[in-house]
């Protein structure tokens, strides 16, 4: 059927809701040739032998992450807190940049706010022209005009373990009963408690993906985003660009930069700023192979 879609993966198997149920699947071994992966949230044609299914074919993709591994995603959702596990602005301007190369809106949320006032980090982000929301999900603050802002949408839900994207969703969609897990106070981080990515329904066209969250170690396996495409993906950049002395400036000593200029006047914020400077160290180690 047009509409059978990977809702989970998990250990080498595909779960597809189709229009009577879900049909768990293997994948069919030509993806792994074409150094493809199946990803929840594609579109596939499946076949079936009894209750059990092969993934036959993904249909077009309107985008796709390595991490988390989700497909054709509407909102990127990126979960933060300020209380313990901190979230470090750098990841959040990584994954930013990210979502802004694949053309994905993103939503920052601020949470825990009951544990620790998430205005700073939210001035920061709202001031660069994002959309932020502060929440709460022990209190419920901020979860009405979450669930607006994902409303009729797929989201995927992304940040650091231990944040409380399982605990939103339990907030926003009581049913779910997602297990969620505790925070090591003396490591400062959570648990990994997620697993696996699932795609829930959560009514009304509203789809959001839980996905397990990052730790400290592993935001090497995210996707890349070229030196000189980066600039691109920092939307709060724009006004900017095409006004520096050279043409080919990468906005970092060169004179006559107006982007600098803008740092300088107050315009772009220095956070975002130092994250640009190092994902553009970090952009200039692609190797040409690391490129798909
Ligand atoms: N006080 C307070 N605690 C929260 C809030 N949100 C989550 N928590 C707690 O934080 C801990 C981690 O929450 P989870 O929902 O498991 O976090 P997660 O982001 O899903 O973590 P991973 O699945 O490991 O990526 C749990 O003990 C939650 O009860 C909040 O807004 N306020
Ligand atoms: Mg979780
Ligand atoms: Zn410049």
């Amino acid at each position: 059927m047009m509409n059978d879609r990977i809702i989970k993966a998990l250990s080498g198997f595909y779960y597809v809701q189709t229009e009577d149920g879900v049909v768990e699947c293997r994948a069919r071994g030509k993806f792994r040739k074409e150094g493809v992966s199946p990803l929840v949230g594609d579109f596939v044609t499946i076949s079936r032998s009894g209750k059990s299914g092969t993934v036959e074919e993904i249909l077009p993709r309107k985008n796709s992450f390595i991490r988390p591994a989700v497909a054709n995603v509407d909102l990127l959702v990126l979960l933060a807190s300020c209380a313990i596990p901190q979230t470090e602005p750098f990841l959040i301007d990584r994954v930013l940049a990210i979502a802004g190369q694949q053309g994905v809106e993103p939503l920052i949320c601020v949470n825990k706010n009951d544990l620790e006032p998430g205005d700073g980090l939210a001035g920061i982000y709202r001031r660069a022209g994002f959309r932020v929301v502060v929440t709460s999900a022990e209190t419920g603050e901020g979860i009405d005009e979450l669930r607006a802002a994902i409303s009729g949408k797929l989201s995927a839900f992304t940040g650091n373990s231990g944040v409380g994207k399982s605990s939103i969703l339990n907030a926003l969609c009581p049913e779910l009963k997602l297990p969620v897990g505790e925070v090591s106070e003396k490591l400062g981080r959570g648990r990994h408690t997620t697993r696996h990515i699932e795609l829930y329904c959560l009514g009304n066209g509203t789809f959001a993906a839980d996905t397990p969250g990052f730790s400290s170690f592993d935001t090497e396996r995210m996707d890349l985003v070229l030196k000189d495409q980066l600039q691109y993906a920092f939307s709060d950049f724009a006004p900017y660009l095409g006004k520096c002395q050279f043409p080919d400036c990468a906005h970092l000593k060169e004179p006559g930069c107006a982007v600098r200029a803008a740092l300088e006047r107050g315009e772009i914020e220095p956070t975002r700023y130092e994250s640009y400077k190092r994902l553009y160290e970090m952009a200039k180690e692609i190797k040409p192979w690391e490129l798909k």
